[in-house]
């Protein structure tokens, strides 16, 4: 499966490229520093495949080979990921799931289940650990890991044999501490390549990129293959004639400044050079962006609280946008009239930097604080300081940099519309059977809920270790079926916390 892209010959080196030219970002962002591109191809960028559907796939064997969708089943569901056997019919992230079920109707309609993936995490960031100390995870299924920090003795020259052959044993690594999960890797020269490269053979598959082939591999690809350009980037540079990463090389800085601004266009100008100096970093210094305002008199209209909040959550975001930073933890503060202060947080899968998904999950917490049976009538009593802040800082942008920025008022704006997109608020589990959920009965063991209606729910009796198992149906208040829950189960400040589970899986209609 290994796939080597571009010439062996060590010779050819990295060019005279290297004076780290990345000043635009902001000062700890990992990008002040002046620094040379590395020699050898040793940042390594690996992402599992399909995740939340492979984990599904492996827990229940009559899925396996399979149309998987995860994500949410109810009417506003969205698709989280769907499995390559349903890809092929068109199915994608971040889709509707009515579309999805329209594309494929055969698919398994799975809700998710946040506990097995945060464990499949935790099992290859350790993996991971094990091969260098060096591991920056980027999400629940994506980390760097920095080969030349690795003791290894094998990749002591750090050649593009070496590291292939090791790629490939840890590749093989991942799947075992994971039961059978596969991975797609890239190595090269920087994070950008490595992530660049983990994409060109997906599924299962490892891209080394050797050092010195780095631009004729980007010159045909798309623009969008750098971070940060999204649509609404790529629609800009394409009405100036720009499609590829070839076209945007003939673009002078000046000219990138003038089409896409001083702090994206300096990146924007280098990445297309494939000049990427940014080191991997293991634990990053927790920083947050905040902005918070005081009241002269005390504030008890919700609506009013809610338009503030997400007037700040736009404040918030551009200083992320200017700063190059994103983060995942957003927190909303609020002090009230009698000077307590009282926060709330919730952890994003992926970190952002866009107005329009901080404002999203503030409101869903000033909701739930307005919900609560104490925080509830002591906000109505008054508030005389608000506030939004975005920590976990990352400087790599996975949103499209500038979607925002052409619609920042309709993003950050209080509209009906953009209210009735709140994440919907999370079910208790005993008060449904959401497809996917694992289950025990008495007398049968342990299975998964295929399907529940019309006060009947239905079981497929199998796990991870059994064969395909059978199907059987039982009364919704059957006294003898539980939902079942993994032992250690639901650390709360971990990838995938309260937003990712309310946010990118809304719960079963
Ligand atoms: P990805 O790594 O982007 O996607 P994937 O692992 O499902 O598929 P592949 O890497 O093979 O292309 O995302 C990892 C998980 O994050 C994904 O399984 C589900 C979740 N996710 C969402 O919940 N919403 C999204 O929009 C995306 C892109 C991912
Ligand atoms: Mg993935
Ligand atoms: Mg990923």
């Amino acid at each position: 499966m290994a796939r080597a892209v571009g010439s062996l010959d060590p010779a050819l080196g990295t060019g005279p490229h290297g004076g780290g030219l990345w000043t635009t970002r902001g000062p700890g962002a990992g990008l002040g520093s002046v620094r040379d591109v590395r020699r050898e191809a040793s940042v390594l960028h690996l992402d599992l495949d399909a995740f939340f559907a492979a984990v599904e796939q492996r827990d229940k064997p009559s899925l396996r080979g399979r149309p998987v969708v995860v994500g949410g089943t109810g009417g506003r569901g969205v698709v989280a990921t769907a499995s390559y056997e349903a890809r092929i019919y068109g199915v994608r992230s971040a889709m509707s799931t009515r579309e999805a079920r329209s594309r494929c109707p055969h698919a398994a309609f799975l809700s998710g289940r946040f506990g097995a993936y945060r464990e499949a995490s935790r099992a290859v960031m350790g993996a991971l650990r094990e091969a260098s100390p060096l591991v920056e995870p980027l999400s629940l299924d994506e980390a760097f890991v920095d080969l030349a920090a690795s003791p290894d003795p094998t990749l002591a020259d750090l050649s593009v044999e070496s590291v292939t052959a090791f790629a490939e044993r840890l590749r093989a690594r991942v799947t075992e501490v994971t039961d059978g999960l596969t991975c797609s890797v890239g190595v090269a020269t920087s994070k950008f390549m490595a992530k660049v490269a983990s994409d060109l053979d997906k599924p299962d598959g490892l891209v080394v990129v050797a050092p010195g082939t780095e631009r004729e591999l980007l010159r045909p690809m798309s623009v969008t293959v750098i971070p940060g350009v999204g649509p609404a980037t790529a629609d800009r540079l394409r009405r100036a004639g720009v499609q590829t990463v070839a076209d945007l090389e003939q673009v002078s800085q000046e000219e990138l400044v003038r089409l896409v601004g001083s702090a994206h266009g300096i990146g924007l100008f280098h990445l297309a050079r494939a000049h990427d100096d940014r080191p991997v970093v293991a634990e990053r210094e927790t920083k947050s962006v905040s902005v918070e305002g005081t009241y002269d008199s005390d504030l008890s209209d919700l609506r009013l609280m809610e338009h503030l909040l997400v007037r700040q959550s736009g404040e918030v975001a551009a200083r992320l946008a200017k700063a190059g930073l994103s983060g995942r933890t957003v927190t909303i503060k609020v002090r009230l009239h009698d000077f307590t202060t009282t926060s709330r947080s919730a952890t994003l899968p992926e970190p952002t930097d866009s107005p329009a998904v901080v404002a999203r999950v503030v409101r869903s917490l000033l909701a739930e604080l307005a919900a609560g049976v104490e925080t509830g009538p002591a906000l109505r009593a008054g508030v005389r300081l608000l506030g939004v802040g975005v920590s976990g800082l990352a400087d790599w942008v996975q949103d499209d940099l500038f979607a925002d920025l052409d619609g920042s008022d309709e993003a950050a704006g209080t509209t009906d519309e953009e209210a009735e997109d709140l994440p919907e608020p999370p079910r208790a589990r005993s008060s449904g059977w959401a497809p996917g959920a694992d289950v025990v009965h008495d007398e049968h063991g342990r299975g998964w809920v295929w399907g529940s209606g019309r006060g009947v729910v239905t079981v497929r009796f199998e796990t991870r270790e059994s064969p395909a198992g059978p199907v059987r149906s039982f009364p919704v208040d059957d006294p003898a079926l539980h939902l079942w829950q993994q032992p250690e189960d639901e650390p709360t400040d971990d990838p995938g916390g309260p937003a990712a589970r309310e946010g990118g899986l809304s719960a079963p209609g």
